[in-house]
């Protein structure tokens, strides 16, 4: 039997000023069977977040703000953590707001969630965006967002943020005007269109599709985060997931839910709606359900390209 003597005691206290500490008491948790992420697995309800993005925009001018974000925190985790090693917040940007202009090392994606006449300028490049659509901001690019015509814009961002707080080396940098020269372009390479997507989608004769976005090389949207979108048809579900990254999901339309197995064998059941998120934490054994009457759409991003590049990713043949 392992005892806790008094002399024992003593011994762990010196260890302390010599700035040593046993590993055996913490072997388990530092090395443990499975990954142990300590995200929850958490639904934001769009119809709860849009009255706080537009009380935000009224509340909270464009010059205060840089970016006017509402973060989406993991109720287990802290600020900038949506799953441990993913961001993504919902971004509200005004008629005749410019979000100036910065670049820095953090990659960045958006996901168009409602409004139209918005812009982000990257790296010199105006590029419009419409509901649906995926546009990249690739690492030290300079970019910035603008705002025309009626009503206000809406979009998921993505970032790879979680990551900068283990490896604290994120550098940024501000340009010296709101907005950096940049020339309206209708199509772009860091540009997805959410029709040409959809109709990949609907393109496979099957009550599950999945597609995944690639840059032209064929490879993931960037080093560490990439995305994918999804179809189900009514009534019909995903095939089951497990993987060591962890997912971020926006509901682009439908309705349904996502089956988590937990470890002790119980499920968790997030309900989701059209321009919903939620998060799913690494190697959650999960499915999609489509619980309407209609297909569902859903985006999402994920940290594999860093875990592939790494050489630590797995996923399991559920
Ligand atoms: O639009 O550049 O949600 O720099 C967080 C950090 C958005 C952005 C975020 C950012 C941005």
């Amino acid at each position: 039997m392992p005892s806790t003597s008094h002399e024992k005691v003593e011994f762990l206290k010196s260890l302390k000023p010599e700035n040593v500490e046993p590993l055996w008491t913490v072997m388990s948790a530092m090395v443990p069977p499975v990954p142990m992420p300590k995200a929850v697995p958490t639904v934001w309800d769009y119809k709860k977040l849009r009255p706080l993005l537009v009380e935000s925009g009224r509340l909270v001018p464009a010059e205060e703000s840089e970016r006017r974000v509402l973060m989406l925190i993991n109720p287990a985790l802290k600020a900038p953590q949506t799953t441990d090693t993913l961001y993504a917040g919902l971004q509200y940007i005004n008629t005749g707001e410019v979000a100036p202009a910065h670049r820095h090392s953090a990659f960045a994606l958006r996901f168009i969630i409602e409004g139209e006449g918005g812009y982000t300028a990257v790296e010199g490049q105006r590029i419009y965006m419409n509901r649906g659509d995926v546009i990249l901001t690739p690492r030290w690019e300079w970019h910035d967002h603008g705002k025309e015509g009626d009503g206000p814009m809406i979009w998921l961002d993505g970032l790879d943020l979680p990551l900068f707080q283990a490896i604290p080396v994120n550098f940024a940098e501000h340009y010296h005007d709101d907005c950096y020269p940049a020339e309206t372009v209708a199509e772009s390479n860091i540009k997805f269109p959410w029709k040409a997507t959809q109709e990949h989608l609907d393109s496979v004769k099957d009550d599950y599709a999945v597609f995944n976005y690639t840059r032209e090389s064929g490879a993931p949207l960037s080093s560490i985060l990439t995305a994918q979108a999804e179809r189900v048809n009514a009534g019909k579900s995903s095939e089951w997931r497990q993987e060591n990254s962890s997912f971020v999901y926006h509901v682009y339309e439908g309705t349904g839910y996502t089956v988590i197995k937990e470890d002790n064998g119980e499920d968790t059941v997030l309900k989701w709606d059209g321009k919903d998120t939620f998060c799913v934490p690494a190697w959650k054994k999960f499915k999609l359900v489509n619980g309407g009457a209609e297909s569902a759409y859903l985006f999402s991003f994920n940290d594999s390209p860093l875990l592939k590049s790494l050489e630590i990713h797995r996923a399991k043949q559920a």
